[in-house]
């Protein structure tokens, strides 16, 4: 089964997708993705100019060897851009490992651990009103866990509420299916610090009497605290039992977290931004979290996420994968693969497509109860419309930034 042609498609149905399309000498097909937001055509011109060149004629079954082959021989090791597009070889290969077979991935990962993946969604508002009516619209969808963001008094945009327009067209969903927003230049948000700490405990203590002590709630804090402030947070959130508290650090310094997790038990989750093993070596040996939140595709594939969670079950650290919209549909199906075959899973972010984004992709994964199953078929269990994808040409897209009253550029 050697590598014949290698595609990168781009396609930009609800948001940009950056998708690896291996075909072999045998006619199978894999998909991998290689979405990273805001910055797609990097990853695209990685993989075009430097690896596709390098893949044709190899082996599709030797996944690890061609792993190593494009880490180490690069000696430009590590990165969001590289490990993206190693991720993107990787997956595709392990679907092509699957199709052959007759399989899907899970099975080849040692088969399924769970009945099926526990997912978490997006709810938000400006307003306690707005969050609440956003909490019962994910309910409705079937969501078991949910992520709760809020808009903080005198605070114009904060990243994670979703705006008016996406709240009329989804229905009441606050889903926000592009997070980077499509123009030439990134959005400015404002933000505080001292009034997103006094606003935010009085926003879980009312979401918690209102829907009561069982529902798994989530935030993230996207980087945004320096360690002291973060243990404060973890203190002051306490009483109200999350499930996680996320990116309370910018990811850079993992010492920072010894300070947090001296102060509070609140449980800690890391890790969308990292993208090897050696991002998580302190973090893990010394348990200063509970969840390694890195995506397949941001990560190196399957393989060396595969790697991370595989220490992390040392130290009782669970799965907790990336799963926002930039996430492509074959992204997801990885995730899910991997999440239901490993024995440390966690919980599973899940933030539905659009409806232009599930025509492209056509999916065989299951939503039931609040939990995904990525299905039966052989390999991954997506396919790519070709025909459907030409129709939505890339958009350029950023995430939005933020500054403090005084102009400063903040963390994020
Ligand atoms: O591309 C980055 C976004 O998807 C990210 O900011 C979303 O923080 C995020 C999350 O937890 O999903
Ligand atoms: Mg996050």
């Amino acid at each position: 089964m050697r590598i014949d042609k290698a595609e990168v498609i781009v396609t930009s149905p609800d948001r940009n997708f950056v998708t690896l399309k291996l075909t072999t000498d045998d006619g199978l097909t894999g998909l991998g993705d290689a979405t990273l937001n805001g910055r797609e055509l990097a990853v695209v011109a990685y993989l075009k100019e430097h690896l596709v060149p390098l893949l044709l004629g190899r082996d599709a079954h030797r996944i690890e060897d061609t792993w190593q082959f494009l880490y180490r021989s690069a000696y430009w090791r590590r990165g969001p851009v590289t490990m993206a597009a190693i991720a993107a070889v990787d997956t595709a290969l392990w679907d092509l490992k699957g199709k052959a077979a007759g399989m899907p991935v899970y099975q080849l990962l040692g088969g399924a651990s769970r009945e099926g993946l526990l997912a978490y969604g997006h709810a938000s508002g400006r307003t306690i009103k707005e969050l609440f009516d956003s909490i019962r619209a994910h309910r409705e969808l079937g969501y078991r866990a949910i992520r709760i963001q809020a808009g903080v008094p005198g605070l114009n945009a904060i990243y994670g509420i979703a705006s008016n327009d996406t709240f009329e067209a989804n229905e009441g969903v606050r889903y926000d299916h592009e997070p980077a927003q499509r123009g030439a230049l990134p959005a400015e948000e404002d933000w505080d610090t001292r009034a997103y700490l006094r606003h935010l405990p009085g926003v879980f203590e009312a979401v918690r009497s209102e829907f009561g002590p069982e529902l798994p709630l989530l935030h993230d804090a996207h980087h945004r605290l320096t360690p002291v402030q973060a243990a404060r947070l973890g203190k002051d959130l306490e009483p109200y039992d999350l499930f996680w508290l996320e990116d309370v650090t910018p990811a850079e310094n993992q010492e920072a977290l010894r300070l947090v997790r001296r102060h509070t038990t609140t449980p800690l989750a890391i890790g969308e931004v990292f993208n090897t093993v050696w991002d998580y070596q302190q973090i893990v040996r010394e348990q200063l979290v509970d969840y390694v939140r890195s995506a397949v595709t941001h990560t190196g594939g399957i393989t060396h996420l595969k790697k991370i969670l595989d220490y992390a079950s040392q130290y009782q650290i669970k799965s907790g994968m990336h799963g926002p919209t930039d996430i492509s549909p074959v992204g997801m199906a990885a995730a899910m693969h991997l999440g239901l075959a490993v024995h440390n899973f966690g919980i599973q972010e899940y933030m539905m497509h659009g409806e232009r984004t599930d025509r492209v992709f056509e999916q065989s994964f299951t939503w039931t109860d609040g939990h995904l199953h990525p299905g039966d078929e052989p390999g991954l269990g997506v396919g790519l419309d070709l025909d459907e994808a030409g129709k939505y040409p890339y958009i350029t897209a950023y995430l939005p930034f933020n500054r403090l009253a005084d102009g400063t550029v903040h963390d994020w």
